[in-house]
């Protein structure tokens, strides 16, 4: 079977939010569609506590974002909650990066329950938790297909879109618009 894998798509990566990634809402719509023709929609979401190791405050990358129990940390408002079979969250160790949907979480355990083999992955950001998440799934022996055009990219480096993407088919995933 195949599992539509949504990737941390949460108002503090949109417009507005504490780590916006630029046009990230644009996602929003076309995962409405991907997710109403898949059988079965896993949803993570980035979920950290306020003291997360990644926030600049403890010397890490990242500003405050996706505070458990923040508005932040939820999911957009436009993704249809319905369609969403299982939210699992991640990031909930202080002291570890948590990009990955597989890190300290239930999801690849989840998969095999439902026998699946091939996973669909989009959402934000592309060359974080999403390249993160789709390099777990090709570890854990699946096949992966990223849905570039359902994706958007931080690119605190210009570029960075790109090299996640050769990264990613390298590792074999396939890359589709
Ligand atoms: C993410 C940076 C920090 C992501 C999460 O979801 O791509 N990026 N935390
Ligand atoms: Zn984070």
């Amino acid at each position: 079977m195949r599992a539509l894998i949504l990737v941390d798509v949460q108002n503090d990566f949109c417009p507005g939010g504490a780590l916006a990634v630029p046009d990230g809402d644009a996602v929003v719509e076309p995962i409405n569609r991907l997710a109403r023709e898949a059988p079965f929609v896993v949803a993570t979401r980035d979920c950290h506590p306020e003291d997360h190791g990644s926030f600049a405050e403890q010397g890490g990358p990242w500003p405050v974002h996706c505070v458990d129990g923040s508005v932040g940390a939820e999911l957009h408002p436009r993704l249809e909650r319905d369609l969403v079979d299982v939210v699992l969250d991640k990031g909930q160790a202080p002291d570890r990066e948590g990009y990955s949907g597989f890190e300290a979480t239930e999801l690849e355990r989840l998969l095999r329950e439902h026998d699946v083999d091939t996973v669909d992955i989009a959402g934000l950001a592309l060359d974080y938790c999403v390249k993160a998440t789709a390099l777990d799934a090709r570890r854990a022996g699946l096949n992966v297909v990223v849905h570039r055009g359902a994706t958007r990219a931080v690119e605190v480096k210009p570029g960075d879109a790109e090299r996640a993407v050769d990264e990613l088919r390298a590792a074999g995933v396939e890359i589709v618009e």
